[in-house]
């Protein structure tokens, strides 16, 4: 249970802004029980690790160059600091993009047998969304019955994954001069087998040794993520679960029931919770939850599982990554089930110290300690059956003190970019013209897309929470995924009436239309949903040619995993400036940390930017936004508003 070893003591109030996570940080502290936060404050990190300064790809190595003098070193078979970065960069990518990828492709796999009926549990839910999307890449719609457009629309979407030459499905959705920037540089995604095995054969000991080219296919790496991979995991899902409409629901651990049978999924796949759904509301797992004693079930999301059936059920979602471990010291928590992505292996120890059960359920993700009932998509409820009777046990048997943060935080979440056609447009001309209207005339200065995750290295929602708040007062329009928005909904800003906080334009436009000024779209692959919104916005006109033209930008202030990364060089190479905080894996002074920060805005691309303060971060994202309002002649006189020191007091 306890950590032997002496460790560094810390303020939980310095490391998150969360209150029921620090309520719960403190009852971990007094259980003796060890913490992401505490093994973070007690881990160094390595800085030629973090700087991507060292080498391990072959055995003459593990090489390390001097991150404050780059140039002065090269590895033993010569590589030099651009092609090191670059390779370890290519191969965060490549891990990022795979892990996305295998989950479009898993639920591609899903639809196949669904539309073959070999899988009677799930069905296609929203016709509407089908024919939409085989619209989109031209298959035909008109007269043809939805099982025959579904068995087109699978065959062709699997090309997504598999096919070795040509370009992908969605390159269809992609703005006609984003993709000729695309094709002339060579980077049009063709399927993502063939992109991540050429990425890590290119980055292999002696193969690709020239950054510039080991740029190109990261990029093409990231796009078939972004335009492939997470786009058909967002539209599958949407096609079988019901695209998200916005829908009132509850954030935080307050959502927990004492008297109920407590249930959390955490993870990234939308079939598990879409089942464990289903079996928490059979009448007969009520009446037995109810013949232990409790007065129901009670079911719960976290992460981006959580953010799936946020947006699409508005199953109360009980906090984001950070505060998965804080949670299960609740002693509330009966079971815990996880699929993918994300699941901290401590999860386990903690588990075990507040006898919580818990159930991982992919083969992909096994974690010593846990049980692993594995979950199939042809009898899902033989998983499901198992996790739900084993927490109606652990309740009758419950021995762990319960604490319960008593905070709640209801907000508006589900915006899909279908909606935001309606939301703006109306049902009779639902569009995205006002969203345009509002920018050129300068109501709305431009959107910004403020997604990831948190991280133990910076303090806990906050960046996240600071940089939207200082974004909206500025008029920048927000959407948000993943769990970012979670931070955000604890802060109130997804509500209609958090327009207050906006600038003059904003508000107008929310108090006019009803909506919030921070938008949740879902999951980190419904970023995918961020690319669709953009292309709309280029379609609708007005905002120039191509999405490297519009003024948006976007920001993972708080990230910590590979996928993160994966995320950024998409919206990069789609043309979008992409501003990361936590730190950046990219010695600073080097010809390629030049060519991601300026260079590739020069080739037509969109670039990076790094910030670790929150207005800092806002700042340089104002100052993209209004360069692009400029560029397109619709700047016009206004009146920067940041937060003066005593503002932010306040
Ligand atoms: Fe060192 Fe080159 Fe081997 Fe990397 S590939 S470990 S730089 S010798
Ligand atoms: S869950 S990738 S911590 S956003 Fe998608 Fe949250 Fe980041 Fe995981």
């Amino acid at each position: 249970m306890s950590e032997e070893k002496k460790q560094k003591p810390i303020n939980f109030r310095d490391v998150s802004t969360c209150e029921s996570t620090i309520q719960m940080l403190q009852k971990m502290a007094d259980d003796g029980v060890a913490n992401a936060f505490q093994r973070a404050a007690d881990m160094k990190p390595c800085p030629i690790g973090a700087d991507s300064a060292c080498c391990k790809h072959c055995f003459m190595g593990p090489c390390r160059l001097n991150a404050k003098d780059p140039y002065s070193k090269v590895g033993v078979c010569g590589a030099t600091i651009d092609t090191i970065g670059a390779r370890n960069f290519a191969r965060m990518v490549a891990s990022g993009c795979a892990a996305h990828t295998d989950h479009g492709m898993g639920m591609v796999d899903v639809f196949r047998e669904v539309v073959r009926g070999n899988i009677s549990g799930y069905k296609i839910k929203d016709e509407e969304k089908l024919r939409s999307v085989a619209k989109s890449i031209d298959i035909e719609v008109e007269g043809r019955t939805a099982q025959e457009i579904a068995t087109d629309l699978y065959e062709e979407l699997e090309r997504t994954y598999t096919q070795v030459e040509g370009e992908i499905p969605f390159a269809k959705r992609v703005p006609p001069k984003t993709l000729e920037t695309w094709r002339k540089a060579g980077i049009v995604p063709r399927g993502a087998m063939r992109e991540i095995m050429e990425l890590m054969h290119r980055t292999h000991i002696g193969v690709d040794q020239d950054y510039e080219n080991i740029v190109k296919q990261c990029s093409r790496t990231a796009l078939v993520d972004g335009w492939g991979g997470s786009m058909v995991a967002t539209e599958i899902s949407d096609i079988l679960f019901g695209t998200p409409k916005p829908v009132v629901a509850g954030v935080n651990m307050g959502f927990l029931k004492e008297d109920h049978v407590n249930i959390i999924v955490h993870g990234h796949e939308p079939l598990l919770f879409e089942s464990m759904i289903a079996a928490t509301n059979d009448p007969a797992y009520i009446e037995k939850a109810k013949a232990a004693g409790a007065k129901g079930i009670q079911l719960l999301g976290m992460c981006c599982s959580g953010a799936e059936v946020l947006a699409r059920h508005g199953v109360p979602h009980a906090g984001n990554f950070l505060s998965v471990e804080p949670v299960i010291a609740t002693g509330a928590v009966d079971a815990m089930a996880v699929d993918v992505q994300c699941i901290m292996q401590a999860l386990s120890t903690v588990s075990a110290c507040y006898n919580t059960r818990f159930f991982t359920t992919n083969p992909r993700c096994r974690i010593d300690g846990a049980i692993h009932v594995p979950f199939e998509e042809h009898h899902p409820e033989a998983c499901t059956n198992k996790i739900v009777d084993a927490a109606i046990d652990r309740f009758q048997n419950r021995t762990a003190k319960i604490e319960i943060p008593r905070r709640k935080d209801m907000g508006v979440h589900g915006f899909s970019h279908e909606y935001i056609n309606y939301m703006l447009g109306g049902s009779f001309r639902a569009s995205y013209v006002p969203l345009n209207e509002n920018i050129i005339n300068g109501r709305i200065r431009g959107v910004a897309g403020v997604v990831g995750c948190t991280n133990p290295r910076v303090k806990q929602d906050y960046v996240h929470v600071e940089l939207v708040k200082e974004l909206i007062k500025n008029n920048v329009l927000v959407v948000q995924t993943g769990c970012s928005q979670i931070a955000l909904a604890k802060a109130g800003l997804d509500k209609p009436d958090a327009a207050v906080m906006a600038g003059d334009g904003l508000r107008e436009v929310c108090e006019t239309v009803g909506m919030p000024p921070v938008l949740s779209l879902g999951s980190c692959v419904d970023n995918s949903r961020i690319l669709i919104a953009c292309s709309e916005m280029v379609r609708t006109g007005g905002l120039g040619d191509s999405i490297a033209d519009l003024p948006v930008a976007g920001a993972a202030p708080e990230y910590m995993s590979e996928k993160a990364i994966c995320i950024g060089q998409y919206f990069v190479a789609s043309g979008v400036y992409t501003v990361f905080g936590v730190t950046f894996p990219v010695v600073e002074g080097t010809k390629f940390h030049k060519l991601l920060f300026e260079g590739l805005e020069e080739q037509g691309f969109g670039k990076w930017g790094f910030a670790l303060d929150p207005y800092e971060m806002a700042r340089m994202m104002i100052d993209h936004i209004d360069k692009k309002r400029m560029a397109l002649g619709i700047m016009g006189e206004r009146e920067r508003k940041l937060f003066s020191m005593e503002d932010r007091r306040a």
